[in-house]
């Protein structure tokens, strides 16, 4: 007799009429297999599906070129299927989920033929804790198979807890034939199940990552008194010692990797690394809230990383681990066989192919790497990891940030009265694009706690789950807001940011404990201009000003802004959000 797991595996393989089914075990020695496979009997667009780098420069490392389509998370391919579309929420495109499943399984119909199925068992979360979610997930790509085993816990563990149960999270992917037109990713949040098919681009692809973790987690975080959320987790150690718990969420591409493995820029302030994209909150038994980071690796924008502004990554990317490194369209030193991208430590070569493999050199007018180019990497090579990092009970959570890309308007930092005005300061949130998903740079959009792509239910009912969470965690986290992006009249930055971002950590512990005082403004409580340590940075008190500066005309665009968003959720907006609104539009005036 079959179970629940072997007879889905097999359903799916009567859909999709793969030539052989493989069970992943999560082995080393089925790492290397599956990357031979890449580099040997696999391609896309007719290009082996992996390249060997230098292996003396880069233990481990290979490189790999996606579809020229498929560079991106697309956004407006994702669909959340709720029964109805209100559950969904504006925010989401949504499709009835029987009418979403009869059109891709004419997709998914025959589309493995002549290839190789991957079943890939993992856990998301340490498998000992009692928050870790057992998962299956099919693929038919190598490159699927073995950016998953760096990413999640995968192997014989999970297929131990899953056993005769029908308690698993099931994720169906095909790259299919990478036709944009017929690329969808679809969740069913009712039924713990992913389906995707296109793309073979971590978002879209890796179904333990954002599609699980985040969007149908975050609406089991609903039901069960929960958060999944996309944030940076550290620990930030002071002179004495001490190590306070903090979680961070940013939009994509900015800078939540470089924030979880900064090297301090302040002497005896030190960052234990935790995670760096997804953190699960939970009420801990002492009432306060903990964070685990569901993930084991990291899945990182390449470029722009060097010694300089994440001198640990480049540690992590160089390190020689059990777990090979990825680099997904990077360019190409042909000389060295090293990757190379925009912003690493050394000058371009001679002889080198961009990130398709065409032809590329200083002066061509398009970048050598791919502005979301990525690297996969395990992060065990971190020489920054928490010693907490595999504590199944996760972290407790000291401090709560909502990090945006903005211009103008947000000052460097601001901390929150409250919870509940904490939760309107994450809602209210807007940010400046990134090219992590297919859209145009550089647009302002609002972006709530950073979770706009990945909030998997309507997001007025997300943030009374988050005002609810606040009445129920004892000594709940402080909130804050941070703007590392804000320009001069020039355009030129006015904060240097990466290491020096530890300064206004540094103000936050001392908020927490109560060891220095703030200025409180309209939008929250501001640091004094000295109260931000800025001794060894050339800093002037003039800039300090304008970084911390509430600009009341700016204020007041905002604040239409705001309103506009707020107003789409219609009468399902939580009232509190709307009375901290009429607050701050009250104290503008
Ligand atoms: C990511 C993203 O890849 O947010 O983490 O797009
Ligand atoms: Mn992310």
């Amino acid at each position: 007799m079959s179970t629940p797991l072997e007879k889905w595996v097999q359903e799916q393989a009567e859909l999709t009429q793969p030539k052989s089914i493989h069970w992943c075990d999560g082995s080393e020695e089925e790492a290397r297999w599956i990357i031979k496979r890449g580099i040997e009997e696999e391609n896309i667009n007719g290009n082996p599906v992996f390249y060997r780098l230098n292996q003396d420069l880069w233990p481990n490392a290979y490189l790999h070129r996606s579809h020229p389509t498929d560079v991106s998370r697309t956004e407006h391919l994702t669909y959340v299927c709720h029964p109805d579309k209100e559950t969904a929420g504006p925010t989401n495109n949504w499709m009835e989920p029987e009418k979403a499943k009869n059109m891709l399984r004419q997709l998914f119909n025959g589309c493995m033929k002549g290839r190789t199925m991957y079943v890939l068992p993992y856990m998301m979360g340490h498998p000992d804790s009692p928050f870790a979610k057992a998962c299956v997930q099919i693929t038919d790509i190598s490159y699927v198979v073995a950016s998953m085993r760096i990413m999640t816990r995968m192997g014989k563990k999970a297929i131990e807890k899953i056993g005769n149960s029908n308690n698993f999270v099931r994720g169906l992917h095909s790259v299919g034939d990478f036709n944009p037109e017929r690329r969808f990713i679809m969740h069913f949040p009712d039924e713990n199940l992913v389906w995707s098919i296109g793309s073979g681009y971590g978002g879209n692809a890796l179904l333990g990552k954002k599609c699980f973790s985040l969007r149908i987690a975050s609406y089991l975080g609903y039901k069960q008194a929960w958060l999944a959320e996309h944030m940076v987790i550290i620990g930030i150690q002071d002179p004495q010692g001490n190590i306070t718990y903090i979680t961070a969420a940013m939009p994509s591409a900015c800078g939540k990797t470089n924030l979880a493995m900064m090297e301090s820029g302040l002497e005896g302030y030190k960052i234990w690394t935790l995670g760096d994209d997804i953190a699960w909150l939970n009420i801990g038994p002492d009432g306060r809230l903990y964070a685990i980071n569901p993930e084991i690796g990291f899945f990182g924008v390449v470029p722009g990383t060097s010694s300089k502004t994440n001198p640990n990554m480049i540690k992590t990317l160089k390190g020689r681990n059990f777990y090979p490194t990825l680099f997904t369209n990077t360019a190409l030193n042909l000389d060295t066989n090293e990757p190379w991208w925009e912003g690493y430590d050394t000058p371009c070569g001679n002889n080198m192919v961009d990130w398709q493999g065409k032809p590329w050199d200083i002066s061509s007018k398009t970048p050598a790497a791919h502005p979301n180019s990525r690297f996969t990497v395990s992060i065990y090579n971190t020489p920054t990891l928490s010693k907490e990092f595999d504590n199944p009970y996760g972290v407790p959570i000291s401090a709560i940030i909502f990090g945006v890309r903005r211009t103008n308007c947000i000052p460097l930092v601001t901390e929150a009265f409250s919870w509940k005005h904490g939760v309107f300061m994450g809602a209210r949130c807007g940010s400046e694009t990134t090219a992590a998903a297919e859209q145009k740079v550089g647009v302002l959009r609002r972006d709530p706690m950073a979770m706009l792509p990945f909030c998997g239910y309507n997001m007025a009912d997300y943030f009374r789950h988050w005002l609810l969470m606040g009445t129920r965690i004892k000594n709940p986290p402080r909130i804050f807001c941070v703007n590392w992006f804000r320009k001069d009249e020039n355009g030129q930055f006015l904060w240097p940011g990466f290491g020096e971002n530890i300064r206004v950590l540094k103000w936050m512990l001392d908020r927490i404990s109560n060891r220095i005082g703030g200025k409180e403004t309209p939008i929250g409580i501001v640091p004094m201009p000295q109260d931000i340590e800025t001794s060894g940075i050339n800093i002037s008190s003039e800039k300090m000003e304008k970084l911390l500066n509430i600009n009341k005309q700016e204020w007041q665009q905002e604040i239409k802004e705001i309103k506009n968003f707020l107003d789409t959720f219609g009468t399902r907006l939580p009232p509190e959000i709307w009375q901290e609104y009429q607050k701050l539009y009250n104290q503008l005036q």
